[in-house]
């Protein structure tokens, strides 16, 4: 308490309220995703992860159950401060009964997670799975030119938005529906055109059916490459961005798919300009792969400074999306989900006012050495504060590691 007190008062030198900082961060809503618990594996289908994206370890304790995911899900969340969303793919569907593929599937088959989001009071967000399936024919789904390929994602992606209308109405909570493709090819393409046209259409066709347009909001994702899939991706970033302008849809921005001198965080605030809101997978790139646990680092706090100083909270859909099976997943999700609320905490813990004004008035000098007296700011003690209040102990490697011992080892 006392070392709050003093953080308080400094903070307060440059007109901060630490407090409010901390009511604010109580309720924005990080939307955790559920594939770092089985290394994006689902229960749907015995193919191997596809779709140019892939995890690599082999760490023990891997979720092979519904059962197993949604128990350690629960250990992640009792760690994790704030609140907090889920966020499904469709390969999760369970099925207690009948086998239904992915073109047939239905709020049915994800009854079992919606009452566990119920009974946690959280709201669902989804995503239609396009990999890891017989279907994807040739590295194509949306955009393949196959007529059955296409009209069996197509049916697919309808589905989905049906089981996100449904999953948003039941708990009250607008539901984030992704559209991500895998799309691509390896070598250089004969025909660039023809793929982006087509994977157009079928996104038309899929949109055309009638949903609430605010209880779902489609979200596209836009990707510069995949492994195997080095030399095109149809879903690219100009497609997407024209895409849902045209369309009316919300763009998502994975800051794991651009070039690797390129950063989401410049690009936020030129797409906030231009949508109504705007929605992120936060992850962090490194080299070829675009999903390492996401930590407190600099383009990190720069994406949510991005936010918060432009006053967007409430126009940023924020989730995670990274996949590390060489260390404990529990670990991985904790990690990336407290690093992302750090990092939204010590944005609104920056004399952003200040900051502007001494942008504009050309006062660069100051504003540098401004920013660099605030990276040690006693922003632990604020950090620590915001845990205790929400009844979250710092310390989550201890009980990780038990159940580890107890639970994981032995699957
Ligand atoms: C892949 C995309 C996509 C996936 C998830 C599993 O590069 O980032 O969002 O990670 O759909
Ligand atoms: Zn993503």
């Amino acid at each position: 308490m006392e070392r709050f007190d003093y953080a308080l008062s400094r903070y307060k030198e440059y007109g901060v309220d630490a407090q409010k900082a901390i009511d604010t961060l109580k309720n924005v809503p990080i939307s955790m995703h559920c594939w770092q618990g089985d290394d994006v594996c689902g229960f749907d289908s015995q193919d191997s992860l596809s779709g140019g994206i892939q995890t690599t370890g082999n760490y023990p304790g891997k979720a092979t159950t519904p059962e197993e995911l949604m128990a350690d899900i629960d250990v992640a969340l009792k760690l994790i401060p704030g609140k907090k969303k889920l966020n499904l793919h469709a390969c999760y569907a369970i099925f207690d009964g009948e086998f239904a593929d992915r073109d047939a599937i239905g709020p049915e088959h994800f009854d079992k997670w919606l009452n566990f989001a119920k009974e946690r009071g959280m709201g669902i967000d989804f995503n239609p799975t396009f990999f890891s399936h017989p279907m994807v024919k040739d590295n194509l789904t949306l955009s393949s030119p196959d007529d059955d390929v296409r009209r069996f994602w197509i049916e697919h992606g309808k589905r989905c938005l049906e089981i996100s209308e449904h999953f948003a109405k039941e708990t009250g909570v607008p539901c984030v529906m992704n559209i991500w493709i895998p799309d691509g090819i390896k070598d250089v393409p004969a025909d660039r055109y023809a793929p982006r046209k087509r994977f157009k259409e079928s996104l038309d066709e899929i949109l055309s059916i009638p949903y609430d347009k605010s209880l779902v909001y489609v979200t596209l994702e836009s990707k510069v490459f995949g492994i195997g899939l080095e030399s095109y991706t149809v879903g690219s970033a100009e497609f997407c961005m024209n895409y849902v302008n045209q369309s009316g849809i919300t763009p998502l921005m994975d800051n794991g798919h651009y070039h690797p001198t390129e950063v989401v965080s410049d690009k936020i605030p030129s797409m906030l300009l231009f949508n109504e809101k705007i929605a992120l997978h936060i992850t962090r790139g490194v080299r070829w792969d675009s999903d390492h646990v996401v930590l407190f680092d600099d383009e990190t706090r720069e994406m949510a400074q991005e936010i918060v100083r432009n006053d967007a909270l409430d126009r940023v859909f924020i989730a995670t999306d990274y996949f590390d099976a060489s260390i404990n997943r529990i670990s991985a999700w904790v990690t990336g989900m407290r690093n992302v609320q750090k990092a939204l905490l010590f944005a609104l813990l920056q004399p952003n006012d200040t900051m502007k004004a001494m942008q504009d008035s050309n006062n660069m000098t100051e504003l540098m050495v401004l920013k660099e007296e605030m990276k040690t700011m006693p922003f632990g003690d604020v950090w620590e504060e915001f845990l205790r209040q929400d009844g979250v102990a710092s310390d989550y490697i201890t009980p990780i590691k038990e159940y580890e011992k107890k639970v994981l080892v032995n699957r």
